[in-house]
Formats: C-alpha cells, sequence, structure tokens
C-alpha cells in the first residue's frame, strides 16, 4: 500500500467540450478517491507558480493564457500510488505519443492545448495541492468499498 494524493486540473477547453463529467469518471472508476474539487479562474501569478518550472520557456506564455483563459476544474484525488495511476490515465505530455483511451489521446489533437494537468511526482503534488486548497477544503474519507478496488 502506497496511499498518495494527486492533483488534478481540467484546464477550460474541458469546459468547452462538455467533458468534466467523462473525464471525472475515468478516475473514479479506476477507484481513486475524490477528496477535493473546485471551479475556480487562475489569477496570472497563480498561473506562473503552477507552472514556475517551464518559466522562460518558448510555450510559457501560451500556456499561462491557456489556462488563465476561462474557468478551470481542479480536484485533489487519493489512492494506492494516486500519482503515477492517474498520469498513465492522462497519457503523455506530447498528443502524438498519448495513445486512444487516454484522456489527452482521447481529446486533444495539440500539445499546448493537451486539456489536463496531473502532478508528475508526490512532492509536486504536495505542493500543487497546497497553492490550490486550503486544508479544510480537502475531505478526506473512509473508503467503505476498499475491498473491491
Ligand atoms: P505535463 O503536463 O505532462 O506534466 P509538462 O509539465 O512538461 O507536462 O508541461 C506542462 C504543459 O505545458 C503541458 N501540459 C502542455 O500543455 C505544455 N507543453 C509542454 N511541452 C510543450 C511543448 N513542447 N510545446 C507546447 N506546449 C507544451
Amino acid at each position: 500500500m502506497n496511499n498518495q494524493r494527486s492533483f488534478v486540473m481540467l484546464k477550460p477547453g474541458v469546459l468547452q467540450r462538455r467533458a468534466v463529467g467523462d473525464i471525472l469518471t475515468r478516475f473514479e472508476r479506476k477507484g481513486l478517491r475524490l477528496i477535493a474539487m473546485k471551479m475556480l479562474e487562475i489569477p496570472p501569478a497563480m498561473a506562473c507558480a503552477h507552472y514556475a518550472e517551464h518559466a522562460g520557456k518558448d510555450f510559457f506564455e501560451h500556456l499561462v493564457s491557456y489556462i488563465t483563459s476561462g474557468p478551470v476544474v481542479a480536484m485533489v484525488f487519493e489512492g494506492d500510488c494516486a500519482v503515477s495511476l492517474i498520469r498513465k490515465i492522462c497519457g503523455p505530455t506530447r498528443v502524438e505519443d498519448a495513445p486512444p483511451g487516454t484522456v489527452r489521446g482521447d481529446y486533444t489533437m495539440h500539445t499546448p492545448l493537451n486539456v489536463i494537468h496531473a502532478s508528475d511526482l508526490p512532492e509536486n503534488a504536495e505542493r500543487e495541492i497546497r497553492l490550490f486548497f486550503k486544508p479544510e477544503e480537502i475531505f478526506p474519507w473512509t473508503d467503505g468499498n476498499a475491498a473491491w478496488y
């Protein structure tokens, strides 16, 4: 057992495509526990903080303008190996590499518009969760169905 939390953000294109429900279902169906969720418009400074590792790269400005172009849905999931499991469900960063059946493989034609963010490492998940959620906005719950997943 390696219980982890991961941060997931559905970018503005997901709302445009009416795909929030479909993507959320993929994580729930796997057995991950949704423990926090909110809709927000990301202020530019927060977007820059979230993607600080990419500051200066040629796609940085577009990335910030995309995720601040409309509301996003931010979520925290919990479960065994949640960080790597969620990355697999999302698919690789480059859409050319993302197979059908993954979120990015199913919904995206262009890498800069790849519809979803998911933490890549447990320590980054903790930082991202702190950036988007106050402790009182997170609701861990006891999994009565743990034996079935
Ligand atoms: P991931 O989102 O898979 O963790 P990162 O952190 O390398 O990947 O990139 C963050 C976001 O920046 C990606 N989701 C994508 O929208 C955008 N991005 C990454 N690499 C490129 C690239 N080479 N060209 C355009 N946009 C990119």
